[in-house]
């Protein structure tokens, strides 16, 4: 019985919240949208009225005047403000959309000459027809195919591409090269590369990217929440499927929870901002929270007061790393409070408080992946693990640690919502599928690219086992922007030279694609149908993404740009299956209706999930209800009830605060247990290398990159470029005033950026978000000054270790000076020369 009231409370409740939107006959003229009939649905578009789409800032109403998008909203009322949801308009034509207008084709490279690939970046464009640019790019993937076979085309493509279970970029170039004979992939991720490489050894599972204990239980059973290193009410603006909003719902209502609010982050973040005096800051240096752990821990095992029933019940090996903390190990070093103080800058007493704090509370650590993404990165989080551990509330309600609140929306209750289907990487279309059995050899760790493109042949550790480099001569790219998220841009340059052909498909002149050979001119999402779920945990809503707007003459659908390479290949067939845009939709949507009308799941308005066609012309996003065990999950909590039957997957199937796996391995850079590494690059080094730790977090306005040619820009830039925050004793010291244009600089490159001049940030820290488009003042020439601000310029491009070999965004040091000279114009949102 308590379980249908407890449904039925929260199906009311959910039905409540996500009510709001009215039918579509209330809407839209009904002879344009629904002219088609009851049965049939209907693509046309709406001239006037509004169409509910979604991306991955979430479910949005966007309304349309004379065929024109004049406003995007959330398509729910009363969900928190989500300003990447306003500015649809400019995706498609703004002021600095810098839309890519036709295929085209580098000049150069079409002429054949033959240095053309050093020209990279530096030439002019030529346009081609649509025919002539797919002669060109299935001539040369047949070449390179012949000649080296799949291991010569790199179609590992990182990038968030933008939401749609169809026009999913990345999975439809990755079916083209699967059904062609293979190619090279990409191992891991930027976001949480060294996490989900880490925990698995520790936790037994990925970690990141998975379900969190509930919002509901965090607030009904946590005392202490611990923000640590992480900025949700920034990052929870975005989400990979598609943005659910609950997560900032829950951090709001956090605030005033009366739960003591602990965040610890160098920088008074956005989130910092909004708790107010509702929230501690604790501030540590830049790259040391790791020691600032190790302080905990050691206060914890010398005051007796942590949980040794906990440790011996649940983990593996923490005797041994005891030993380090204690210092009674090689270094004989004790990881004292006062060590970790010396190292990370917070108090000794600080540090001892926490302990006691922790201990003594019902504490949740929720902590970011921007920690993990440096130097060294593995150890943070397997850190985390032994801190919970010590604490000893893993398993329990609204305790423990949790490494996705801050990502998509963790913790944000499962519903009984069935799932979507979506379009797949399929099969090999005969011959050359071998490599598909043996991945490893023939995928490389993602952001091992430039390395892998510089040197062929290298041989790499990676988790337990060797990677070579395969030589790369094509390398095809979508739904990404290395130009901007890769690590020392000054590096890739140079890397990029090297193979023969690069083809990129994006909708707008990113510094990628003007760094291509070839390049095709993609629909927006707005100018496409498309289907996507929110909530990357919950599973909140079906939405349709109804295409908003006539598509742009000439661009094409990523699908139908390689249905037609799929076509000269000869397995046209195989890669469209025959099937429409719309039918492929109806087939995705029927998944789902499928498994509703077998378990009987209702929506959260009580009422039975529609047909595909009732569904499409509606018009609106369906909701489902939390379900019993979606609302009362807690992390690890069968392991916690009962160890024996519900082991973890690790291999001593409990917590590894020791791994033998990773001992065994031998690596100097990651050890048997998580330990403190001093960073490449930090604040407290001898013979800094520059004088400023750059730290450049995600952006508050922005995906990553997507956005930075919005009317959004005009909100942060500062002097026509990205913003660098600098603390008033430091731009004083150097002569910065708010406004100047100041030069960003060390040994790997220089960007211009526009100065903030406050005490978000502490003395001897910048901050440079990442997400600025990578403007070469002169491509021709090496080193060439960013004058967009692009921070990657800056960062250092080594992997965190040989265990994960991840990115390292935010290890490094740099120099700042004001910049005197005449400030050069911006090119980032102009087309190349040759480009309308
Ligand atoms: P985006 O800007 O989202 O960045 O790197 P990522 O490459 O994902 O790029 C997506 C691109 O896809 C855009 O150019 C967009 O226009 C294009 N696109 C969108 N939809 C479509 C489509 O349908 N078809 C095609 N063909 N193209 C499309 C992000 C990466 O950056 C990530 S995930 C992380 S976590 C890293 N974070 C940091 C960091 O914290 N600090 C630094 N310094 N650097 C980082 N880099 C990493």
């Amino acid at each position: 019985m308590k379980t249908i009231d407890t449904n039925r409370r929260n199906i009311l409740k959910y039905a409540g919240l996500f009510a709001s939107i009215p039918f579509v006959s209330q809407l839209v003229d009904k002879s344009t949208l629904l002219a088609a009939g009851a049965n049939k649905f209907s693509t046309d578009l709406v001239l006037n009225g509004d169409v509910y789409t979604a991306a991955h800032w979430g479910a949005m109403k966007v309304s349309v005047k004379n065929g024109k998008i004049v406003k995007s909203v959330n398509a729910f009322d009363g969900m928190v403000y989500n300003p990447l949801q306003s500015v649809t308009a400019d995706l498609v034509d703004g002021k600095y959309t810098n839309r890519i207008k036709a295929p085209m084709v580098r000049k150069s490279y079409l002429e054949k000459k033959k240095n053309n690939r050093e020209l990279r970046g530096a030439d002019e464009w030529v346009e081609v027809s649509y025919e002539q640019a797919i002669k060109l790019v299935a001539d040369e993937v047949a070449r390179v195919r012949k000649e080296k076979g799949a291991n010569g085309i790199y179609g590992g493509s990182y990038g968030w591409k933008s939401s749609g279970n169809l026009h999913n970029a990345r999975t439809l170039l990755h079916r083209y090269l699967t059904m062609g004979g293979g190619f090279v992939g990409g191992l891991g991720d930027y976001s949480a590369g060294a996490a989900q490489v880490i925990m698995p050894h520790v936790m037994g599972t990925l970690e990141t990217y998975e379900q969190q204990t509930s919002w509901p239980l965090i607030m009904e059973h946590s005392k202490v929440v611990v923000i640590w290193g992480a900025n949700p009410m920034d990052t929870l603006r975005i989400a990979w499927s598609s943005n659910d909003g609950v997560g900032l719902e829950y951090f709001t209502k956090l605030k005033n929870s009366g739960k003591k609010i602990i965040i610890i982050d160098p920088i008074k973040s956005n989130t910092v901002a909004f708790y107010g005096n509702k929230a501690e800051h604790i501030a540590p240096k830049p790259n040391t929270d790791v020691a600032m752990m190790l302080g905990i821990i050691h206060t914890m095992l010398s005051t007796g007061k942590y949980d040794k029933e906990f440790i011996e019940t649940y983990t593996e090996g923490f005797d041994k790393f005891a030993d380090y903390v204690m210092g009674k190990t090689a270094d004989k070093t004790p990881k004292s409070a006062k060590w970790a103080s010396n190292i990370c800058g917070v108090s000794e007493s600080k540090i001892k408080e926490l302990a006691d704090l922790f201990f003594a509370n019902r504490t949740m650590l929720m902590t970011g992946y921007n920690m993990q993404r440096q130097h060294h990165g593995e150890q943070v989080h397997w850190m985390t693990v032994a801190l919970a551990s010590a604490i000893g509330q893993i398993g329990l309600p609204g305790g423990g640690f949790g490494i996705s609140y801050h990502y998509a929306n963790g913790g944000s209750p499962t519903t009984n919502a069935p799932v979507i289907g979506g379009i797949t990487v399929g099969k090999a279309s005969g011959g050359g599928q071998e490599w598909l059995n043996d991945g490893s050899s023939l995928s490389i760790p993602v952001a091992r690219i430039a390395d892998c493109l510089l040197n062929p042949g290298k041989t790499i550790d990676y988790n337990g086992r060797k990677i070579t480099y395969p030589e790369i001569d094509l390398v095809y790219w979508v739904g990404g922007n290395p130009f901007v998220h890769h690590q020392d841009t000054n590096l890739l340059v140079k890397a990029w030279k090297k193979p023969s052909t690069i083809i990129v498909h994006d909708m707008y002149w990113t510094p990628t694609a003007k760094m291509g050979d070839i390049v095709f001119p993609i629909t927006t999402p707005y100018e496409r149908n498309d289907l996507t779920m929110s909530g990357d945990y919950s599973n909140l809503n079906i939405n349709p993404m109804k295409q908003v707007v006539k598509r742009m003459p000439k661009s094409k659908h990523d699908y139908e740009v390689f249905a037609d390479l799929a076509k000269v290949a000869g397995f046209e067939a195989q890669f469209t299956e025959g099937k429409s845009e719309m039918q492929w939709l109806e087939e995705f949507y029927n998944v789902a209706y499928n498994q509703a009308q077998k378990s009987g799941a209702l929506m959260a308005d009580g009422e039975p999930m529609p047909d595909f066609t009732t569904f499409w012309n509606a018009n609106r996003p369906l909701t489902f209800a939390p379900t019993e065990e979606g609302l009362n999950f807690v992390r690890y909590g069968e392991f916690r009830e009962d160890p024996i039957l519900n082991p973890l997957g690790t291999p001593s199937g409990k917590i590894e605060i020791y791994s033998e796996t990773i001992a065994k391995m031998g690596y100097k850079d990651c050890g048997a247990y998580p330990q403190w590494f001093e960073p490449i690059e930090w604040m407290g080094m001898k013979n800094k290398p520059a004088e400023f730790a750059l730290v450049s977090p995600h952006p508050s306005l922005r995906l990553h990159s997507q956005l930075n040619n919005t009317s959004l820009r005009n909100q942060y830039a500062v002097a026509d470029r990205e913003p660098i925050w600098i603390n008033p004793a430091d731009a004083k010291a150097k002569g910065i005033k708010n406004g100047d244009i100041v030069r960003v600089f060390n040994k790997r490159g220089q960007i211009l950026t526009g100065a903030v001049v406050s005490d978000i940030v502490p003395k001897g820290v910048i901050r440079v978000y990442e997400g600025a488009w990578y403007d070469p003042e002169n491509p021709a020439k090496e080193n060439t000054l960013c004058v967009n601000g692009n921070a990657n310029v800056l960062t250092i491009d080594i992997p965190t270790s040989e265990l994960a070999d991840a990115n390292i965004a935010n290890t490094a040091l740099a120099n700042i000076e004001k910049y005197k000279g005449k400030a050069p114009k911006l090119k980032a949102f102009t087309p190349p020369k040759g480009a309308k």
